[in-house]
């Protein structure tokens, strides 16, 4: 069996006190064990004993691994916690875009997919079933070369590297085969100086189209994470809201960010509502290759860990700033709670990047904050076109007709 070692070096002690560059002091190797010093100079020597590595990396290589020779759960996840069925399928196209979705079943998957919520402490195993047809993940294949599959890559919880999501340990999903994937929501832990899990996170495909899941992620292939305390505030409703390339949120655009209905509306990726007084939870992740900025009307949030202060009695922290925009990178992810309409009652609440050029393509859509009975009082009109080349006049449109080019108005 092959392996890699890491040997630490000690500081040449022949070499005087003075001449010895760079830090000398590490007398002792991380674990705190003096080792064998081979005085070559190098302060750090890897040594491949042999190659029997490299045919672990490959399809089905990494079966061994639940023999014991890696820990398939991270320490203190011996068992998980709960069990959950995830599927990877394709859904219609946008255009002439392939759209790939997660969910808990198959005819239920949706880009974002499905959220994960966690406690912290919690082990959750994720069997990952793969739906999608080698033809479609062919089509999205950037070389040849690259194998076919989906996987599931996390942020911010903890994993093994059997649960990286990864072609290059082994840990994707082939057409037609499962997989599960085993993530840890490390509590905090002040004896060890674990930071904990708890925040807001996301899931990725990492391998659809090539090594870092690029395609998987613009067809749809990603989620929002919550890893919660005991005590956090529960929210009514968690709208996952990911901005990306193409002016869009959640592969979105214009119109088509918006298909609440003025009945019934449904909640979901492309249709955010809430009753005035909710507590309405966002998580909101960044993909692709822009930087964008989430901005909200009429609400605001403390830019902590939940968006809430846990304020213990103190009615005002200072130190905390209370924000309605906030800037977000590719893989950034961050959470916030508002209490809808609070103060400012029900109507059509702009939710849009702030970079000018990306709201007015279309990157904006509405939070409709109802009564608390679920009704939009009268004189809340609001409109919005499919635009995306930022030609719309938006500026006195109270009266304009709801009718063609994908416009609605409700009343
Ligand atoms: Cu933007």
């Amino acid at each position: 069996m092959s392996s890699w070692r890491l040997v630490e070096d000690d500081p040449a002690p022949e070499a005087g006190p003075t001449s010895g560059a760079g830090p000398t002091s590490e007398a002792t190797g991380p674990l705190g064990g003096r080792t064998e010093r081979p005085r070559t100079g190098a302060r750090r020597m890897l040594v491949v004993a042999a190659t029997v590595l490299l045919t672990l990396i490959g399809a089905g290589g990494l079966a061994v691994a639940g023999t014991g020779m890696f820990a398939e759960k991270p320490e203190g996840c011996s068992k998980p916690d709960r069990s959950i069925q995830l599927y990877a399928v394709e859904l219609p196209k946008d255009g002439t875009q392939i759209r790939l979705g997660y969910g808990l079943t198959p005819q239920t998957a949706s880009y974002p997919g499905p959220l994960m919520e966690m406690m912290e402490g919690e082990c959750l195993a994720i069997t990952l079933h793969n739906q999608v047809s080698a033809e479609t993940l062919a089509a999205l294949r950037t070389d040849p070369a690259h194998p076919l599959g989906v996987s599931l890559h996390v942020h911010g919880v903890k994993y093994t590297q059997q649960s990286d999501g990864t072609v290059q340990s082994g840990s994707y999903v082939p057409p037609g085969e499962s997989r599960t994937y085993t993530w840890y929501a490390q509590p905090r832990n002040n004896r060890t100086g674990a930071q904990g899990t708890a925040g807001y996170w996301w899931y990725h495909d990492h391998v659809v189209g090539g090594p870092h899941g690029t395609q998987g992620l613009s067809s749809g292939l990603f989620g929002g994470v919550v890893v919660r305390r005991p005590g956090d505030p529960k929210p009514d409703r968690t709208y996952t809201v990911v901005f990306g390339d193409r002016q869009s949120i959640n592969l979105r655009r214009g119109a088509a960010t918006d298909t609440c209905t003025e009945v019934n509306p449904q909640p979901g990726p492309s249709c955010l509502v809430a009753r005035k007084g909710e507590r309405v939870e966002f998580v909101v992740v960044g993909i692709g290759n822009d930087m964008h900025t989430f901005h909200l009307h009429g609400h605001s949030w403390a830019d902590t860990r939940t968006g809430v202060i846990s304020n213990n009695g103190q009615p005002f922290v200072d130190s905390i700033p209370i924000i309605d925009n906030k800037t977000l990178g590719p893989g950034d992810s961050f959470g916030v709670q508002v209490v809808a309409g609070d103060s400012v009652g029900p109507g059509h609440w702009m939710l849009h990047c702030h970079m000018q050029f990306h709201s007015d393509a279309g990157m904006s859509t509405m939070l409709h904050v109802l009564d608390e009975n679920g009704n939009m009082p009268p004189g809340m009109d609001h409109q919005h076109g499919a635009s995306t080349a930022g030609t719309a006049g938006t500026a006195g449109a109270a009266s304009a007709p709801a009718a063609g080019g994908g416009q609605h108005q409700h009343n």
